[in-house]
Order: C-alpha cells, then sequence, then structure tokens
C-alpha cells in the first residue's frame, strides 16, 4: 500500500481503534476481580497489550511474536499477548507514557526518547563509544546497564530486558557523506534526544527531532534530507524510495528496552513477574541474533533497490569522533562522570580480550 495512503487510513482508524481500546476490558483491568486483598498468587487469566513502533517483519516485530509465544507457552496459555505494530498505539514515548498511566502493559522503545524521564539512559547516545555488537552487550547485560534499569520503577516503569535497534546509519537525498565535513547543512531528523541533537549540531548539519511515524512522510516531502537508523529499519520502513545515498557511518548504537507499566506489574503475582521476565530475556537474545542476521541481508536487498552505498573508513570516523568530543563531554557531566568511566572500563574489558 501507498504510504501516504496507508498513513491516512491509520489517520482515520486510530483515534477509534484508541478509543476502543480504552473501554475494552482488555490487559491490566482483565485481570479476575476478588483478588482485592493485595498480591495474587498463581496464574491469571490476562490480556497483555504489547506495541511497538517497527513492522511484524523487522527484526523487532519477529522479537515481540517470540516473546508472545513464550509468555503464552510459560503460561500455560493464560497470559496472552496481543502485540500492537507499526506505531499502531503511538511512537515510543507515547506508549512509555500509556505505561506510566496504566492503560497499556509492554513497550520495547529505543532507549534514547527516555532520556526525558531517565537522563542516563543518554550514555548510550553518546555517538562512537561501542566498535561492536559484542561491546554493546557487555555493557547493556552488565551492572551498567542494570543501573539504569533500578532507576525505571521510579518512573512508573519495569524494565525487563534489553534487545538490539542496533547500529546507526545515516541516509540522505543530496549527496554520500564520507567525511565529518559532509554533514554540513543536511536537514536530519533525529530521535527525540538531546544528545543527537547536539552531535549533530556539532558536526554542522541542521538536526530535527521528530517522531519515528513520521519519518516518512518528512523526507518524502523533502521536509528533512536524511535520517539515520539501523539498515533493517530503512529497509523495512523502505526509506531507499525517498532516499539515495546510505552512508555506512555505524556512529551510534541504540538498544531496545523491554518496558512494563509499573501499575500492571504491582498486580501481578511473583510467577506470573518471573514469566515475563524470562519471556522477555529469552525473547531478546533472540531478536538481537535475527537482528544482527537482518542486517547483512538489508544492505545487500538495499543495494539491489538502488541505493548508492558508501563506506566510511575509520580514519574518517575518528574524526567525526573528535567534532563531537565536546558534546559526549558536556553530557558526562550531566548524567554522571563516574556511570560514564564504569561504561567504558566495561568496553575496555571486551576489548582487551
Ligand atoms: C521504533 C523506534 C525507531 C528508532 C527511531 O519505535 O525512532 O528512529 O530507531 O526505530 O525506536
Amino acid at each position: 500500500m501507498n504510504k501516504n495512503v496507508k498513513r491516512t487510513i491509520l489517520g482515520v482508524l486510530l483515534p477509534g481503534m484508541l478509543l476502543l481500546g480504552a473501554c475494552s476490558n482488555s490487559g491490566g483491568s482483565s485481570e479476575k476481580t476478588g483478588a482485592s486483598t493485595g498480591k495474587e498468587t498463581g496464574i491469571q487469566e490476562r490480556t497483555i497489550k504489547a506495541g511497538i513502533g517497527n513492522n511484524e517483519s523487522h527484526p523487532q516485530g519477529q522479537g515481540m511474536k517470540k516473546f508472545k509465544e513464550l509468555v503464552e507457552e510459560k503460561s500455560g496459555g493464560k497470559m496472552k499477548v496481543q502485540n500492537f505494530f507499526d506505531a499502531s498505539l503511538g511512537d515510543d514515548l507515547n506508549m512509555t507514557k500509556a505505561l506510566q498511566a496504566g492503560t497499556q502493559e509492554i513497550t520495547n522503545p529505543s532507549t534514547s526518547p527516555l532520556v526525558g524521564m531517565i537522563p542516563e539512559f543518554g550514555i548510550f547516545d553518546f555517538p562512537f563509544v561501542f566498535n561492536n555488537e559484542k561491546e554493546a552487550d557487555a555493557v547493556l547485560d552488565g551492572p551498567v546497564g542494570q543501573k539504569l534499569m533500578d532507576k525505571l520503577p521510579e518512573q512508573g516503569l519495569v524494565g525487563l530486558a534489553y534487545s538490539e535497534n542496533g547500529f546507526r546509519q545515516l541516509t540522505n537525498s543530496k549527496h554520500a557523506v564520507k567525511t565529518a565535513k559532509d554533514f554540513k547543512g543536511l536537514k536530519i531528523r533525529t530521535m527525540q534526544n538531546e544528545v543527537h541533537l547536539d552531535a549533530f549540531q556539532k558536526l554542522g548539519a541542521n538536526p530535527s527531532p521528530m517522531a519515528f511515524s513520521e519519518v516518512f512522510t518528512a523526507l518524502e516531502s523533502k521536509t528533512v534530507d536524511g535520517q539515520e537508523n539501523p539498515l533493517s529499519t530503512i529497509k523495512s520502513q523502505k526509506y531507499n524510495e525517498v532516499q539515495k545515498h546510505l552512508s555506512l557511518t555505524k556512529h551510534v548504537y541504540t538498544p531496545f528496552i523491554m518496558l512494563v507499566s509499573k501499575k500492571f506489574w504491582d498486580k501481578l503475582s511473583e510467577e506470573e513477574q518471573g514469566i515475563l521476565r524470562e519471556a522477555a530475556q529469552e525473547a531478546g537474545k533472540y531478536q538481537r541474533d535475527v537482528s544482527r542476521k537482518e542486517n547483512e541481508v538489508a544492505i545487500k536487498d538495499l543495494e539491489k533497490a538502488g541505493m548508492k552505498i558508501n563506506e566510511v573508513s575509520d580514519q574518517e570516523r575518528e574524526k567525526m569522533k573528535k567534532v563531537i568530543q565536546p558534546v559526549n563531554d558536556k553530557y558526562a557531566e550531566k548524567f554522571g562522570q563516574e556511570l560514564v568511566d564504569e561504561m567504558m572500563a566495561e568496553v575496555d574489558k571486551v576489548r582487551s580480550k
């Protein structure tokens, strides 16, 4: 379907769907009544609404399908996960707010839009911190990743597991980006994240933060010249239809995090909580695998689809890193130098192995 038509249809259907969702007796409100004496035990019949920004075929979509399968299997079919794809429940930030309000149970956002609630998540937005997925895994699955998860409950959220959005690459309609200077003047959509905004500004680009579901139209209408996302997303969102150049900048790694509404979580028995946590961790591992394989396929598909792809040399990446360094320094101070040092020590540990 034509993207615009699809969007128009969504625009008409969405308010109605949301209304239905709000009126239906699904999710947190669907558990058995009569247990007003506090925490329940055992496993109850539950319907769990889970929403993501990407579509079903994207590695994130595949991860959520695995999560659904695992939750239903582990609960003997009592806990049902209802997946909503393609930002049909809203974008990362809106869905996270719905979790806080208790009107949605689960979402799986990039960590980047969470910085408005928990600034420290911004340490993952520092460009050029990770060289490869192994380094990212070590930090996310280690004490630093856990420290950040521990900050979620005070914001009405519970974090279950990290998975991967992945290394971001730049696309644009103007020219190949091979050096730091090539960013000059490019209008680039960024996530709603101050570190990204400042970093692109430092490179001389003209960044504008925007929700994910608006990106295709913004590129098509030339409101912006470019955007940056992992290869799997560039392919699944068909950005190749409106972008000519793909530059393998690999400038930053974005995690996904499985979030649960704390309002919902607190109603669950320990057994139910255990099922969700285990399922999220297993699905997270599976999803990372799918993501890594898909990126290898996606680059070939994007080339076949006619994108002009260019590598960025390590020396040039190093130069970009130097330009951005003051931004990283500024935010390290804001988020806590100690936390940043701890992250870098973890990375060094992997590097020296
Ligand atoms: C999906 C997003 C997304 C992210 C972005 O909800 O906004 O560009 O990379 O793919 O989390």
